[in-house]
């Protein structure tokens, strides 16, 4: 077609530009030509346009020509902090669910009533003390039972915080938040009074609404990132290092293929058991097995704990599909595109929508419950199977690359991997490294890709300049499947390191018989930022100093989703700076830009000295790796270390 970009321009994945060709041949629409063909909204994109009632919509001209107002009166600062804190609100509603959903799901174990295991003992244990239970002479299910009581508790107390918090809060920002009144009281209650507050009438003074963003930051982080993690960990095992395989080429042409997308494991742990279980069902209708992928956050769930491939990550979604040999999509809930139905249709690929809160229409829907797990995961891999025999063999064209690259990399197992190095002080060869100035510092890769920007290039780009420049880099979600496509996930990408990080991660990995670390370590999924919050934690208090403190930041250059905004709001409450790569639609508003950015206009606050970061909104990411460095190396000089 006339007019569509090239799509190299779309993404790095060459696997990904096939298929997009492909999918143009066919006459098939994919996000990619959706987003360049979308006219964006001015005012929306800066967060002044406002829906929250029926005298709108309402829109501030930005340039100050118009009007300045809404119907309401309220402002364009009053405006984009509501429109800020909404998007933080749906991350948070979405990150809490979750860790509720898993918490059901372990009590329904305990009781016998849901067909999973305790993997992890050790934690539950870990936790379970943590949390002030009696560890004694109880059995696990004993335990299991307590330690969901009280993180069922932390959706219904009236007093007091959340036991999550204090169970993984570093001391310092708790005395922060407690300073500030900020603490929140149960998940529940605060997504709802965040609602009440965030209405049309309401809370109007945007500096009170960035508070109150703040305190449901602090649930995203504590009732919805932590809670899942531990909880997972406990049913499904803590994750260890694995080497695993990413790219399309996952897709093989004689397998029954099945991608899982979404986020909750209870069920793609589930259809990875049953695709093993009936593989001989697959052989009876010719095909050479069944092969479970990941997509996405489900993707990196399965690849930490399983090993299990990984197909692509969000902005490409839609490319397993358009292979021509997916036999079905299992979804859950979030990051999933609806226009996975319409690619779909044009596919012999079945679309199995899985809970009955997140349909998409036309899609075949099978309900997933705890106690019917097995039932459920069951008959998805039986309709694969069936459906591989109606393939259209004309139609099937699949990447050939595949990459090799590690994950799993828990606290538990860098600590493990350290312990080869220093067996009684783990810790210290990480902190020595960092004291001499081999590593400057730490960076969190986090985050998505958005069909918006082209695929992979900013997360890649990013960190090759901090890892050129000595930054340590973790990664978690649909940005880790980045790092992993271009080298950075394998010992290889050690030649892109300077030279003092290039030192460790080869000391490191020796000790634990590689050639060496990976430069980019892969955390897990994107409630597993949580892993990353309990790395810093345990290097403050290592160093007896609070999180702030710490030469580390986050960054998302390519990111989409509003859960983003909630988990980069948990890390700069704890006083880390914040990179996004994608207009945040806050910039309408010169106050909200200010606070969050701490530029030089000075309004009541800045997070940055109230918490000790800032958010740092760049979209070229050779700028931003300069903005982050130049923080990095600010908070090693305040902590006396030479930069
Ligand atoms: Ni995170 Fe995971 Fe991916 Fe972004 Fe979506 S899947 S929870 S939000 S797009 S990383
Ligand atoms: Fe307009 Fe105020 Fe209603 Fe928003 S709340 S739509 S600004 S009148």
């Amino acid at each position: 077609m006339k007019g569509q970009p090239d799509v190299k321009d779309l993404t790095m994945d060459t696997g990904v530009q096939q298929l997009i060709t492909k999918a143009r041949a066919e006459g098939i629409e994919t996000a990619f030509d959706r987003a360049a063909k979308m006219i964006q909204c001015g005012f929306g994109s800066q967060g002044i346009c406002c829906r929250l009632c029926l005298e709108g919509p309402c829109r501030i001209s930005p340039n100050g020509k118009g009007p300045q107002a809404g119907v309401c009166g309220a402002n364009a600062d009053t405006i984009a902090a509501r429109n800020f804190y909404n998007h933080v609100i749906q991350g948070t509603a979405s990150h809490v669910e979750h860790a509720r959903e898993i918490a059901h799901a372990l009590i329904e174990t305990a009781e016998g009533h849901a067909p999973y295991s305790i993997k992890d003992t050790e934690k539950l244990k870990n936790i379970a003390k943590g949390l002030g239970i009696d560890i004694d002479n109880k059995d696990v299910n004993e335990l299991v039972k307590e330690v969901t009581a009280l993180a069922l508790e932390d959706f219904q107390k009236q007093h007091g915080t959340l036991n999550w918090l204090k169970l993984k809060a570093h001391k310092k920002s708790y005395q922060t938040w407690e300073n500030l009144g900020l603490l929140p009281e149960n998940a529940h209650a605060e997504i709802a009074k965040s609602i009440a507050r965030n209405v049309m009438g309401a809370d109007a003074d945007p500096a009170n609404l960035l508070m109150g963003t703040v305190t449901l930051g602090l649930v995203d982080g504590f009732a919805g990132l932590h809670m899942s993690t531990d909880l997972q960990d406990i049913m499904f095992g803590s994750p260890r290092a694995v080497k695993a395989q990413y790219r399309l080429g996952v897709i093989k042409k004689d397998k029954v293929n099945i991608s899982v997308n979404g986020h909750i494991p209870l069920l793609a742990e589930k259809v990875v058991e049953w695709a093993g279980k009936l593989e001989n069902e697959a052989q009876k209708v010719g095909a050479a097995g069944i092969n479970v992928v990941g997509v996405c956050c489900s993707g990196n769930e399965l690849l930490m704990r399983r090993g299990v491939s990984v197909a692509t990550n969000y902005a490409s979604q839609e490319m397993p599909i358009i292979t021509g040999a997916l036999e079905a999509m299992v979804v859950d809930i979030q990051c999933i595109m609806p226009g996975l139905h319409q690619v779909a249709d044009c596919y012999h690929t079945e679309l199995i929508t899985t809970l009955p809160y997140s349909k998409i229409s036309g899609a075949t829907h099978i309900e997933f419950t705890t106690e019917k797990a097995d039932q459920a995961a069951k008959e998805i891999v039986m309709r694969a199977v069936n459906n591989f025999t109606k393939r259209n063999p004309a139609k099937i064209n699949i990447p050939e690359e595949v990459t090799e690259a590690y994950a799993g990399f828990s606290v538990e197992q860098i600590i493990e991997a350290l312990k080869a190095v220093n067996a009684e002080d783990p810790l210290k060869p990480l902190v020595d490294a960092i004291a001499e100035g081999k590593i400057m510092g730490a960076v969190a890769l986090v985050g998505c890709t958005n069909p918006r920007r082209q695929q992979d290039k900013y997360n890649v780009e990013l960190v090759m300049e901090l890892i050129k420049n000595n930054v340590l880099v973790v990664a978690t979600g649909c940005s880790a499947h980045s790092l992993a496509k271009f080298g950075l996930m394998s010992p290889e990408g050690l030649k892109y390191c300077g030279e003092g990080l290039q030192e460790v991660l080869t000391v490191i990995g020796k000790a634990n018989n590689l050639p060496a670390l990976p430069p980019a370590l892969h955390m897990g999924s994107c409630v597993d930022n949580s892993r990353i919050a309990d790395l810093l934690s345990a290097l403050a208090s290592y160093l007896d100093v609070g999180i702030k403190d710490l030469p580390a930041a986050g960054s998302c250059p390519e990111t989409h989703h509003p859960k983003a905004l909630a988990i980069g709001t948990y890390f700069l409450a704890n006083g880390v700076d914040v990179h996004v790569g994608v207009n945040p639609q806050v910039t309408g508003s010169k106050m909200i830009t200010s606070v969050l950015t701490a530029s030089k206009e000075q309004f009541p606050f800045t997070t940055d000295a109230l918490f000790g970061g800032k958010l740092i909104y760049e979209e070229d990411s050779k700028k931003a790796a300069e903005k982050i460095l130049e923080r990095l190396k600010m908070k090693r000089r305040i902590m006396g270390l030479n930069s």
